[in-house]
């Protein structure tokens, strides 16, 4: 409906190496037609809400001055970075080129530069703010611990001299399994001081997906804690390390570093040692190891449509570069502002806006341990009145359970030390998003909607609050020095209002990832191979409105986001093939009033249907995945089904499934399905 499907389609088939793209064109116009309803309804919210003359007035960038910056951007690209990395960075030794695109869609930023990003984020405010607060923790059970920079900064040191003496030096990769907290940013950056590449693995996957990312990575070491408290249960890490480390699995790690945060764990005597023990004899100065810009600051694994998640590879200079800079424009960051992402270090947006962009920048924020829901439903209302929280970062799945608790929680605490909000992670509901700016922001604060991925490395398309009108659904303009396109299945731009497309990056920009670790075909044909190496393809769909505001329609591939995290569709799958009892499955999303989207998984046992279901199968399949991907990915429905739905070439109809899911009338032709009676039991 809303491509020329049969024009285009006869254009292609005369193309040569056409399968692939008419594969990926039909997935598209599929998904985009599966998304009509919803865009429509987000497409009729017409509000604007401009900010108030006194947050203009005192904006950290104004319209004049944001308008400065894309005029710079647009007439010089590379110029324009060039001078935000001189500006904003400090540089061990200037970089020669600003951008090498001589091996594109390698790019490299900075070429010639020595930089390191834990200098860039302590040492260099150590004589003008030193004592200032740099991570306000809270705990689980509500106990407070300041860190100043200063005293940051000594602890990273320690722990970098300790990394040294255990042999890890520049170019090691260093596995992070640990809680959210302030170890978890020592750790990060540790490594980056001694040039270690740091790979987080978030704390709620499984043994087995810690050691797949152990193993793809090569570690060396792996950093963990003996447990953790989160919502007043106890989360078992160092469990999952041994195990991933067992029967000779993850043959390249040498040591496990242990913080005990709780009551301790047992211990391999060769391998294993305490970093209460080791870490604080260590001297207090570490000398910074300057790596070249393009030095890999760290590895993060995230979900693709198909096989193993890939290892995005990030660098050192265009990253942090990314991180410091995207803050300043899109949080309005000013002297004395308290900021809290709620983000856990095991993602991107824990990486960029905890552990690197809030300490480059040099301002106070808030780190915490636990849940949103623990003791109560009133815990983040609490923390931003007792902290005095200025601006506050998100996830519109929060958003939506805790606006589920009703007006009242928030109303008892003093929010009035707010002043900015932002999301990120999926598109976030018009009625989420007026209930945040009544309810939490009071009708003052501006909602920033962040639209990147763990692959930009930082915000690309998202308001600059002092400069512009926000509307709710929409993450409004690009970045300055960020080329957004929204285009057709040729690669056209799409210029009709209204007409939705892929969502692509045209130039490339500092914080994009450097590659797939240890993959560059990967890479290169999972993000260029469409358009060709200058023509980043993202993976979302979007769409433009009158005023030229960009509108997220969602991922266009196998890729599901259940509460914000990315999960493939094909891991789900392959999960469940592993269980003995299962034949085949297939796993799509569907709409979720809290999750954005939740798990459904259709699937073909062997033996007897009537016996599996009696039998309860479809709850230990519910435990056998979350068992082997971890608990976020953990089917909300198992429907055991006697077939699939396939069509003649024996492909299975994910759309039908979607529309089965999601409970819609199915307007899809299922008269070739081989068993028709199958459409009931995938009713359910
Ligand atoms: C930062 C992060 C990336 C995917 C992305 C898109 C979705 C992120 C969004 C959004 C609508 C926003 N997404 N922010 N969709 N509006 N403001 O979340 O990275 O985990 O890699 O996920 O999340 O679909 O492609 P990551």
């Amino acid at each position: 409906p809303l491509l020329d499907y049969y024009g285009a389609q006869s254009k292609l088939f005369t193309m040569p190496g056409v399968g692939h793209v008419l594969t990926i064109f039909n997935q598209l116009c599929a998904e985009l037609d599966a998304r009509k309803h919803d865009i429509q309804s987000v497409m009729h919210e017409t509000r604007r809400f401009a900010p108030s003359e006194a947050f203009v007035v005192a904006a950290a960038v104004d319209a004049e001055r944001l308008q400065a910056l894309h005029r710079h951007a647009a007439e010089d690209h590379v110029g324009f970075w060039a001078a935000q990395a001189r500006t904003h960075l400090t540089w061990q030794r200037m970089f020669d080129h600003a951008l090498d695109d001589s091996r594109a869609p390698h790019y490299q930023w900075f070429s010639g530069g020595l930089i390191n990003a834990s200098y860039n984020c302590l040492d260099r405010h150590l004589d003008t703010r030193g004592e200032q607060v740099a991570i306000t923790f809270e705990t689980d059970d509500a106990q407070v611990i300041r860190y100043t920079y200063a005293e940051l900064h000594r602890q990273v040191c320690q722990l970098g001299n300790a990394l040294r003496s255990l042999g890890i030096g520049k170019g090691d990769r260093v596995v992070l399994y640990l809680p959210m907290g302030p170890q978890a940013v020592i750790a990060m950056q540790a490594c980056a001081r001694i040039g270690a590449v740091h790979s987080a693995v978030f704390g709620g996957f499984s043994a087995d997906s810690l050691k797949d990312r152990i193993e793809d990575a090569g570690a060396r070491l792996v950093i963990t804690a003996d447990a953790a408290p989160r919502g007043g249960k106890r989360v078992d890490l160092k469990g999952a390390v041994d195990k991933a480390l067992s029967n000779g699995g993850c043959a390249s790690v040498e040591r496990v570093l242990v913080y005990q945060r709780m009551d301790g764990c047992p211990m391999h005597p060769q391998r294993d040692l305490r970093w209460q023990d080791l870490v604080p004899s260590q001297p207090t100065h570490c000398e910074p190891e300057w790596v070249d810009a393009g030095h890999p600051l760290f590895l993060l694994y995230t979900s693709g449509s198909t096989g193993k998640p890939k290892g995005v590879q990030h660098s050192t200079g265009g990253y942090l570069l990314g991180a410091t800079v995207t803050m300043q424009w899109v949080f309005d960051l000013k002297p004395g502002d308290v900021f809290w992402c709620t983000a856990d270090v095991g993602w991107i947006t824990g990486h960029s806006y905890v552990a690197y962009g809030p300490l480059a920048n040099g301002i106070e924020q808030v780190m915490f341990e636990g849940v949103p829901t623990y003791p109560d439903g009133e815990r983040f209302w609490r923390m931003i009145a007792a902290h005095k929280v200025s601006i506050f970062y998100t996830a519109p799945t929060a958003i939506r359970a805790l606006m589920r608790l009703g007006d009242e929680l928030p109303a008892r605490h003093d929010l009035s030390s707010l002043r900015l909000l932002g999301t990120v992670g999926e598109p976030i509901n018009p009625e989420a998003w007026l209930w945040y700016h009544r309810v939490i922001g009071g009708g003052r604060c501006p909602i920033v909607d962040t639209w990147w991925q763990t692959e930009t490395g930082a915000m690309m398309i998202a308001p600059v609050p002092g400069a512009m009108p926000i509307k709710p659904g929409s993450c409004t303009r690009p970045l300055p020095g960020i080329c957004i396109d929204i285009v057709d299945e040729d690669g056209v731009p799409v210029t009709q209002i209204g007409r939705g497309g892929l969502l692509v990056v045209t130039k490339p920009w500092p914080s994009m990832l450097s590659t797939i670790w240890g993959n560059d075909a990967r890479y290169a044909e999972t993000y260029f191979g469409r358009f060709g190496n200058s023509v980043y393809v993202a993976g979302d769909g979007a769409q433009r409105d009158e005023d030229g505001d960009v509108w997220i329609l969602g991922r266009i591939d196998d890729v599901l986001n259940v509460s914000g995290h990315r999960l493939g569709t094909m891991e789900v799958e392959s999960a469940l093939a592993a269980h003995p009892r299962v034949a085949e499955a297939a796993v799509v999303g569907r709409p979720h009033d809290i999750k954005g989207e939740a798990i459904l998984a259709f699937v073909v046992v062997r033996g007897e249907r009537e016996h599996a279901i009696a039998s309860g199968l479809q709850r230990e399949l519910c435990g056998w995945v979350a068992e082997q991907l971890g608990a976020i990915a953990r089917p909300d429905e198992v429907r055991l089904v006697d077939g699939l739905p396939k069509t003649r070439s024996g492909k299975i109809m994910r759309r039908l499934l979607r529309s089965i899911g999601a409970g819609q009338h199915l307007t899809q032709d299922t008269s070739t399905l081989e068993n028709p009676a199958i459409l009931d039991q995938l009713r359910g």
